[in-house]
């Protein structure tokens, strides 16, 4: 039986075991689950949230081709086609003007398809439930306990609060950066962590897209973004203060300071809407290495936070995902590790560079805080070269196109 709460499992409920456990359901989680359920691998989920949180939970919108590729290779795709947008332009706004990539026309002529997040979440949850895949909702996971031995447990408490045990022969840790695999990792682990000591309120707003495009606009003020989601939903984002409050601006300011960065009154007016989600997020970013100790594997958030200045997060999650279902299907059913003893290595590659690339944005749009606060005026002449660099080098255009779509 599935419902919103519990769990599809029909085993008996002191039967806690699985071959490999999947600790949260987002997209590396359910890509994961998808696959490996398919493969005929004895996997559960383990999700935190309900099934309503998870269908509310709006984040990614852009999805880049090589993910797209890999969802449609495995008949996970159909609702992205169906409602999905094909994207492939960005506007920058700046003091000096504004000027438009057409990244479908530059570096592999790669496009993005605009499908929100929890869109995406719920198809994969739909796809795992009817192919009779088992997942535990408000089930969080607390720690993993010997990820070196033969039988690694998972402590988690479930829908009514009550621990729960799961026995494994591998855990999935694909629960984000504050889950419980980034909590059981062992001592020998390194989390490489940087933070650009800067903000920004991420804004969902109940009005259509103001442009045709992915607007990027830089003014003294600070950053201002502009990113589809839907025809009626489009996400803004607006530097602010390092500990800025969620609710600190009201409606009312977000419009002003969004017309003013994005200079409406030269390009033309931003659509108004309610703002109905808010989230203060800090760009900060970071890698765990390697991404295997023992058992416990990461994918996914789990493994690398990045900023979201290049939209790079939920589409590493599916690469991870599918790379990880391999390697476990090789190791559990043919009993051939190297692609799991390879999984970490592989990954870490595409990992540091989307981390770069993640990196340059952030520098492509702000000049680095100082501990005043105020950029030195040398950081800004940089920022401005980068920018005045993309704006007239063919050559730095294809190298963009090519690393903000691609992985
Ligand atoms: P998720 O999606 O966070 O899913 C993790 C799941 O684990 C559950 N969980 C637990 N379950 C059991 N026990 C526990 N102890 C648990 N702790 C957590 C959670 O409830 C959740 O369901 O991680 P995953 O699968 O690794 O996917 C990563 C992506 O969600 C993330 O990288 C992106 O959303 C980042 N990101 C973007 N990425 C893109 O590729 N393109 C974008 O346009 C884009 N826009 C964004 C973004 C992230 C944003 N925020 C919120 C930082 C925009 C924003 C505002």
């Amino acid at each position: 039986m599935t419902n919103g709460q519990g769990s599809n499992d029909g085993r008996d409920p002191s039967d806690r075991s699985a071959e490999v456990v999947i600790l949260g359901a987002g997209p590396a989680g359910l890509v994961l689950g998808n696959l490996l359920h398919r493969a005929g691998i004895d996997c559960v989920v383990l999700e935190r949230a309900d099934r309503a949180r998870l269908h509310a939970r709006a984040r990614a919108g852009f999805l880049a081709e090589h993910t797209v590729r890999v969802l449609d290779r495995h008949g996970l795709a159909d609702g992205l086609h169906r409602r999905g947008r094909p994207h492939a332009t960005c506007e920058f706004r700046t003091g000096d003007g504004r000027f438009r990539l057409d990244y479908a026309g530059l570096g592999r002529g790669e496009r993005h398809t605009v499908y929100p997040q929890q869109h995406l979440v719920a198809d994969l949850l739909t796809s795992y439930l009817a192919a009779g895949g088992r997942l535990h909702f408000a089930t969080e996971a607390h720690r993993v306990l010997d990820t070196d031995g033969e039988r690694p447990t998972v402590e988690a408490s479930g829908p009514d609060g009550r621990p729960v045990r799961w026995r494994a022969r591998y855990v999935a840790g694909c629960d984000g950066r504050h889950g419980a695999a980034r909590r059981s990792l062992p001592p020998g682990a390194v989390v490489h962590h940087h933070d650009h000591g800067l903000s920004w309120l991420g804004l969902l707003a109940e009005a259509p897209p103001s442009l045709d495009a992915v607007g990027y606009a830089v003014h003294e003020h600070g950053f201002a973004g502009h990113m589809a989601r839907t025809p009626e939903i489009t996400r803004y984002y607006l530097q602010c203060d390092r500990g800025t409050p969620p609710e600190a601006w009201s409606e009312e300011h977000i419009w002003r300071e969004l017309d003013l960065r994005m200079r409406a009154a030269e390009h033309g007016p931003l659509h108004r809407g309610s703002i109905v989600q808010r989230t203060v997020v800090d760009l900060e970013c970071d890698v765990v290495e390697p991404l295997r100790h023992g058992a416990l594997l990461l994918a996914g958030d789990a493994a690398s936070l990045l900023t979201p200045s290049a939209a790079k997060g939920a589409n590493l999650a599916v690469l991870e995902a599918e790379l990880l279902a391999a390697a476990l299907v090789d190791e559990i059913a043919h009993g051939d590790g190297r692609a799991l003893d390879g999984y970490s290595g592989r990954c870490l590659e595409y990992i540091w560079r989307a981390q770069e690339f993640s990196h340059w944005m952030v520098r492509l749009l702000h000049a680095a805080p100082t501990p005043h606060g105020v950029p030195s005026s040398f950081d800004e002449g940089l920022r401005r070269a980068r920018l005045a660099a993309l704006r007239t080098s063919r050559a730095q255009q294809d190298w963009f196109a090519e690393n903000y779509v691609g992985l």
